[in-house]
């Protein structure tokens, strides 16, 4: 399919858009609508140089945070905007988008292992945490979801509804708070039927009326989409906490294939990077040869693992310690960020991810309800590799051997549990009755 360039505002809107490929990110493209939109108005530069400046004053500070155990914990609201069932997303994807943020920013993520040794002491944690908001703005307990049904002919995409979904005079849902949530908004952004973008977050420092991340509904969660694993909301988070692209986005309006060595992410210990990755794994990339002080006379290659390129979800593994230090300037300067560290705003536990009522997935389990032994049939194509019983709490009770054919629920109490099989294919929760 040709490109299309849109025009908008009498501008060529930055991301200049291939239609069968949508832009994994809008969060420039946001930010300088806003400055467009509002000249003279507050302004992320302005809320960066003071990040940066902290940043410079306190490096000693983070050395001694590191593995001191202490981290910052961000309640979410998730606006569910939707039109239809499919956009109507299930509870299981939003608990599984925030298990996915908490082992990105807490460097959990299994395939950390993947690191290349010339970065792999460069991984940071960042010591934040995400949950599900338990209060709502009146102090009434809240599962952190909201749901809006919006209007068939609602537009959200950036182009013709640029930030719609945060106004609900165009069918989107009013922000909470936002020195006490991190609002994400989910909707579809599609324009004409066609997917445009994959999410995009407003930079701290601008207008406080619509601060927070926007995703495209059918890639929240680690499993909602073929070859996605929820890392489009860890990059657009990492961009809401101030993290700039790791390329500096010199590349876009030009020729994005071009080499662009002179822009930065100002992070030292991210390589300089010409243009973005092509969601792609090209690990032999080496876009630009003359690197920051912090390497020396070393050349090393793009950081396409890094969650701030725009790789491939499978080969993202890490934040730096340089980026967690910017992510800290901005938590001790901006004052929505300053004030989000202390929300009251409260923490549900999350249950374990429910994916049944989704994707119907042949597994069953017998008999059900159960009161001695049970098992398991699945397809000869799934393996099972671990098997583990909740309470309807989400306490765990059980681990059974995923290589016995009965488990034996007898001396539990009576009740409902939820049973995490976890496979080749993704984890699977069912219900099972105890009786
Ligand atoms: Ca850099
Ligand atoms: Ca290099
Ligand atoms: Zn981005």
């Amino acid at each position: 399919m040709k490109k299309i360039y849109l025009l908008f505002a009498g501008f060529f809107i930055s991301f200049a858009q291939v239609l069968d490929n949508p832009e994994r990110c809008f969060a420039v493209g946001h930010l300088r609508q806003m400055i467009l939109n509002n000249p003279g108005g507050k302004n992320f530069y302005d809320a960066e140089k003071m990040a940066i400046a902290w940043e410079m004053k306190h490096r000693q500070e983070m050395d001694a945070m590191r593995g001191s155990g202490h981290t910052i914990t961000i309640p979410v609201v998730f606006h569910v905007v939707y039109k239809n069932s499919a956009q109507n997303i299930h509870d299981s994807l939003i608990h599984s988008q925030i298990k996915v943020l908490n082992e990105c920013f807490r460097k959990q993520n299994a395939n950390y292992a993947n690191t290349r040794p010339i970065f792999d002491s460069l991984g940071a944690d960042v010591q934040i945490e995400f949950c599900l908001a338990s209060k709502d703005p009146q102090g009434n307990p809240t599962s952190g979801i909201v749901r809006k049904q919006a209007p068939s002919n609602a537009q959200f995409n950036p182009i013709l509804g640029f930030d719609n979904v945060k106004k609900p005079s165009k069918g989107g849902d009013t922000l909470w708070p936002p020195d006490q949530y991190l609002n994400i908004w989910t909707c579809d952004m599609s324009l004409f039927g066609v997917e445009v973008v994959l999410g995009y977050a407003q930079f701290p420092g601008m207008n406080s009326s619509t601060d927070g991340v926007v995703l495209q509904y059918n890639y929240v969660g680690k499993y909602s989409k073929p070859g996605f694993l929820g890392r489009t909301a860890v990059h657009e988070v990492g961009h809401w906490l101030g993290l700039r692209h790791i390329w500096g986005d010199d590349d876009i309006g030009t020729n994005p294939q071009s080499t662009y060595c002179d822009s930065t992410d100002y992070v030292d210990d991210t390589p300089n990077q010409g243009p973005r990755s092509n969601s792609n794994c090209n690990f032999s990339a080496n876009t630009c040869t003359a690197e920051s002080a912090f390497w020396g006379n070393l050349n090393p290659p793009d950081m396409i693992e890094n969650y701030m390129d725009y790789s491939r979800d499978s080969c993202m593994t890490l934040f730096t310690k340089g980026q967690k230090a910017r992510i800290y300037g901005f938590l001790n300067t901006d004052p929505l960020r300053m004030a989000i560290k202390t929300s009251s705003a409260g923490c549900n536990t999350l249950q374990s991810v429910i994916n049944e009522e989704i994707i119907s997935i042949p597994i069953n389990i017998f008999p059900n309800p159960s009161g001695h032994n049970f098992q398991i049939t699945f397809p000869g194509h799934f393996i099972i590799q671990e098997i583990i019983l909740f309470t309807s709490e989400g306490k765990k009770v059980r681990q059974f051997s995923p290589f016995s054919t009965f488990h034996s629920v007898e001396e539990l109490p009576e009740g409902l549990y939820l049973l995490n099989i976890k496979t080749n294919k993704g984890l699977i929760v069912k219900k099972l009755v105890k009786v």
